[in-house]
Parts: structure tokens; sequence; C-alpha cells
């Protein structure tokens, strides 16, 4: 396992920052460190699931992270581009992980998507009154919990109700999402990545 994942799956933060900084000095891209530190968020999850790490280690894991991304979000915020378009973004009803979601936020602006951050545990009406005000082309929603997946279909369901489906393009992104699951919500894109998730996004400007 790679030195990085290792410190994050031991809850080591100190250790976690100090290799953040170096590769940071040795010109490792972000994409890469965040990939390499959501290796190890994954089997601190397993380690969850196994018995062997408890809830107050998930919420450790969280802190650590949104550390890291104290020190990577000066680095996200140099990248200056024109704006290629704007996103309402959510994480779904009755889910509260924000950390993918706001790792995906900070890859968005720096690609120079204007991101509309409506938080954690969203209800589909905020996000509809949403599309209608802010008027997006994009409509991004995280989900890490699997019984958190009827509300990625219902929201995708008031937005049709509510008429406007058809303004957006609606990509979904978390740890479980699959194809099955963007099929059977009616999303148009799925991705369990931030970085890809930004490419999807400029591919649905154009289509
Ligand atoms: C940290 C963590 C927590 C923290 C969250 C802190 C926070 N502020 O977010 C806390 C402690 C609060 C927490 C709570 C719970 N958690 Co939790 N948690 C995790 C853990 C370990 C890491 C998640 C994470 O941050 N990963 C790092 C980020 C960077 O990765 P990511 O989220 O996948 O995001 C990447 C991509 O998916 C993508 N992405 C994400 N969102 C989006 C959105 C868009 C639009 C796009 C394009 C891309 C994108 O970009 C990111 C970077 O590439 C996961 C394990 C796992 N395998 O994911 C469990 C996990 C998700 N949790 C789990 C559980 C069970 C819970 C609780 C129910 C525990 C409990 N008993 O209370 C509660 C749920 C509360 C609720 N209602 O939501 C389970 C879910 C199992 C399941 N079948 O659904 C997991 C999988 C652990 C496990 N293996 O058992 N958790």
């Amino acid at each position: 396992m790679d030195e990085l994942t290792r410190a994050v799956v031991q809850l080591e933060e100190n250790q976690v920052i100090e290799i953040v900084r170096r590769e940071l000095k040795k010109g490792t891209p972000v994409e890469d460190i965040v990939e390499r530190c959501r290796q190890g968020m994954e089997a601190v999850g397993e380690k969850f699931s196994q018995g062997e790490y408890y809830l107050p280690d998930l919420i450790m894991a969280g802190e650590i992270f949104n550390s890291i991304l104290e020190v990577l979000r000066p680095i996200m915020a140099e990248a200056k581009t024109r704006k290629l378009g704007k996103i309402v973004l959510a994480t779904v009803k009755n889910d509260i992980h924000d950390i993918g979601k706001n790792v995906f936020k900070g890859f968005a602006e720096a690609n120079g998507f204007v991101v509309h951050d409506l938080g954690v545990d969203v209800d589909p009406e905020l996000i509809v009154s949403t599309i209608k005000e802010e008027k997006p082309e994009i409509v991004g929603l995280s989900c890490l919990l699997t019984s958190a997946f009827d509300s990625i279909k219902d929201t995708i369901e008031r937005i049709k109700q509510a008429g406007v489906r058809n303004q957006v393009k609606i990509i979904i992104g978390g740890a479980p999402v699959s194809e099955e699951l963007k099929n059977w919500s009616g999303a148009d894109a799925f991705t369990r990545s931030a970085a890809e998730g930004v490419k999807i996004c400029k591919e649905l400007l154009e289509s």
C-alpha cells in the first residue's frame, strides 16, 4: 500500500499532512494526492464494516480528509480559467457525507465552473427551486449511502415533475454509484472520481 494511503488508513493525521505537503513540493498533481487519500478512506470504511473501526474512527477519518483539503484548497483555487458553466451541487436527502462533494466542487471550480453548493441532506424541493432560480446547465448529486439511492431517484423525479428536466444534465457521484444506478434513477452520467466528473461535465455541456 502506498505510504500516503497507509497513513490515512492508520488515521495518522500529522504524518498524512506531512506527506501531502512533501508530494505538493515534488509537483505531484492534486488529483493523484486526492485519489491516494480516497483509497485510504475506502479502506477505513472497510475496517468499519468489519467491526475493526468504530464511528469515532470514521469521524476522525473525515476530519483528516478535511485537513487535507485545507492544504490543497489554495492550490486548487490558483487555476484561473474562463467560466465554463454553472453546476448546482448537493448531497442527497438523508445523506450527510460531504467530503467527496467538496472535492468535486474544488476541482470543478478550478476548471472554470461556477458551483452553487446546497450542502448535505438536501430536500428535492430545494434543488428544484434552485434550478429555476440559478438556471444551471448541470446538477451534481452526491450519494455515499446505498440507503439514500431512493433520494437520488426522488430528486430526479421531482425535477421531471417540475418541468425542468430538459434544462439540465444530471451527474451522480460517490463511492457506491454505478451505471445501473444511473439508469434506474434517470441520471445522465455517473462517476466515482471527482477528476473524471469534471471531464464528464465538460462533455455534458457540449452534448
Ligand atoms: C468519512 C465517512 C463518514 C463521515 C463523513 C464525514 C463527512 N463530512 O463527509 C461520518 C463519520 C459523518 C460518516 C457517517 C456515516 N457513515 Co460513513 N463513511 C465515511 C467513509 C469512511 C469515507 C467517505 C469519504 O469521505 N471518502 C473520501 C471521498 C473523497 O471519496 P468519495 O466520497 O467517494 O468521493 C469521491 C468520488 O466518489 C467523487 N464524488 C463524490 N461525490 C460526488 C458528486 C459528484 C457530482 C461528482 C461528479 C463526483 C463525486 O469525488 C470524490 C473524489 O474522487 C466511507 C467509506 C467509503 N468507502 O466511502 C464511509 C461510509 C460511506 N459510511 C457508511 C455508513 C454506514 C455511515 C453511517 C450510517 C454510520 C452510522 N452508523 O451512523 C453514517 C451515515 C450518516 C448519514 N445519514 O449520512 C458506509 C455506507 C454503507 C452503505 N452500504 O451505504 C460506508 C461505505 C462505510 C462502510 N464500509 O461501512 N461517515
